[in-house]
């Protein structure tokens, strides 16, 4: 896909695809992912695009801190914010990014694994 390509989670802000909706404010949102791999697994993406976490970081230092926010916002409506959760960024291939467009893994609600479920 190009880069200038509208991704699957852009349309999903837009409201075009349906989805779990969880959080949404000015500049995050936040929903369940499809092929959850724990009890909770919602992920949360900046509204505007950066193909990963280091290219959010570089260019926009405070929607990065905004999408770390909306994460503990999330572990706090899923009831999981006492128990503990983890937050991922898969980064291309090897880790299996599929899709183009910053997205946080909230992962939680059981023991997880070291590395996984
Ligand atoms: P990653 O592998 O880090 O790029 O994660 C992409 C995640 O997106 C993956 O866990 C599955 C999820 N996903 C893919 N398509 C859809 C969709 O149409 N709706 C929702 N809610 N999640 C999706």
């Amino acid at each position: 896909m190009s880069d200038d390509a509208e991704t699957l989670f852009e349309r999903i802000i837009a409201g075009e695809i349906p989805a779990d909706v969880v959080y949404s404010d000015d500049t995050t949102f936040a929903f369940r992912d499809i092929r959850p791999q724990a009890r909770v697994h919602v992920l949360v993406v900046p509204k505007k695009r950066y193909r990963n976490v280091a290219e959010l970081a570089a260019a926009d230092p405070q929607l990065l801190a905004d999408v770390a926010k909306t994460a503990e916002k999330v572990a706090e409506l899923e009831g999981i914010k006492e128990s503990g959760y983890r937050v991922v960024f898969n980064t291309d291939s090897d880790a299996g990014q599929t899709v183009f467009h910053v997205h946080a893994h909230v992962l939680g609600g059981e023991q997880l694994g070291l590395f996984g479920r």
